[in-house]
């Protein structure tokens, strides 16, 4: 890999992308490829740390892959591949671990709200999960890391690891910083825009699905919780309207001035129409690309074992050096 900075993100195949994961996170990675060395990880390891039905899980992650790719990563330029098919991040999280204190984990905000979600099944994977995504960055030593502001928590405590490794067993890890976009960072719920909208929300009219097809988007949008005010301004309070500004602003550019003219003088319902219809034309793309890639199961198979083998060989020079530095013996 040529020497440029080395970017590293994941996302769960805990169902298919929302708008959330698109705006938030996947829809940067394309562009990135341009300027850094990039690693994109399907996180299945992390999806059991909540009770996942094994097909579809596979399925799942089938999709995840061939969704990532129709979203624009390129597996010639990038590694793209599934994490449980690179042994180095289950190994390097062990060591991690070991390096964790117990303290630290038990503020992850994100631990908290998943274990009253998963009261029956407060699995120790779903306490241990920040440690396993610390491994999936420092395996590669990334310096960078895209995601939505919901993880900068997690990401924080990669840090704080890595930094205590280097205080015990000398400088070796860099200090992976976060990679935030300034629009979209955070899209929330269509029924409730005070929540995260997520892959997990039982109530399928919160959430855009970014394989949704044009009326569905349009329903979904149309009937959108928004205030009693007719309005359409960026102003506080106004989380609803807030939210579908900050939508219709990443898809089309435009800025919360433009949008607030583009509307002056009409109702709500003209303005859902149009973000929904603005969002189902972004999005037609991703879809038929989508769909195209995933009747070739033999292509993207294909990617998929040589993006694990070249992940495998990047991870394994760091792993090796960290097996050392801990004190294992050499095997050879
Ligand atoms: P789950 O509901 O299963 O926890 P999720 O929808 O939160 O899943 P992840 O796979 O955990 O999705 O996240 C993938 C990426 O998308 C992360 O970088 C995350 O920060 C980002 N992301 C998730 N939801 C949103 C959102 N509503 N707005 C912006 N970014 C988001
Ligand atoms: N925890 C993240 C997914 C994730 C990730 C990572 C993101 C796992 N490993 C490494 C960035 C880098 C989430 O739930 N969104």
């Amino acid at each position: 890999m040529e020497d440029k900075k080395l970017i590293f993100s994941g996302i769960q195949p805990t169902g298919t992308f929302t708008l959330g994961n698109y705006i938030g996170a996947v829809r940067n990675w394309k562009p990135l490829q341009e300027e850094y060395n990039c690693i994109y990880c399907v996180v299945d390891m992390h999806a059991i740390t909540v009770r996942q039905d094994p097909v579809k899980l596979r399925q799942n992650t089938l999709n995840s892959y061939a969704l990532l790719m129709a979203c624009g990563i390129d597996t010639e330029k990038s590694i793209l591949f599934i994490q449980s098919h690179v042994k180095t991040h289950a190994e390097l999280s062990w060591i991690l671990g070991c390096n964790t204190q117990f303290g630290e984990l038990s503020r992850m905000t994100q631990f908290k709200d998943k274990s009253q979600r998963h009261a029956d099944d407060v699995n120790s994977g779903l306490f241990t999960y920040p440690v396993l995504m610390a491994s999936d960055i420092l395996a590669y030593n990334a310096d960078l890391v895209p995601v939505g502001v919901d993880q900068k928590q997690h990401l924080e405590l990669a840090r704080n690891i890595a930094q205590r490794f280097n205080q015990r067993y000398g400088d070796f890890f860099k200090l992976p910083e976060p990679y935030i976009s300034e629009i979209g960072a955070k899209v929330m719920s269509l029924q409730d825009p005070t929540k995260k909208m997520s892959k997990s929300d039982e109530n399928p009219n919160a959430v855009i699905l970014i394989l949704d097809d044009k009326d569905t988007i349009i329903r979904k949008f149309k009937r959108a919780v928004t205030d009693s005010d007719t309005e359409v301004c960026y102003r506080e309070g106004k989380d609803g309207i807030n939210n579908l500004m900050t939508i219709y602003a990443s898809v089309t550019g435009k800025s919360f001035a433009e949008i607030e003219s583009e509307f002056s003088g009409k109702g709500y319902g003209d303005f859902k129409l149009a973000v929904g219809e603005a969002v189902a034309d972004h999005l037609a793309p991703v879809r038929s690309e989508f769909a195209r890639l995933s009747a070739d199961k033999a292509y993207l198979k294909k990617c998929y074992t040589q993006g694990a083998e070249k992940a495998l060989r990047y991870s394994q020079r760091i792993v090796s050096k960290v097996y050392r530095k801990v004190g294992f013996v050499d095997r050879t």
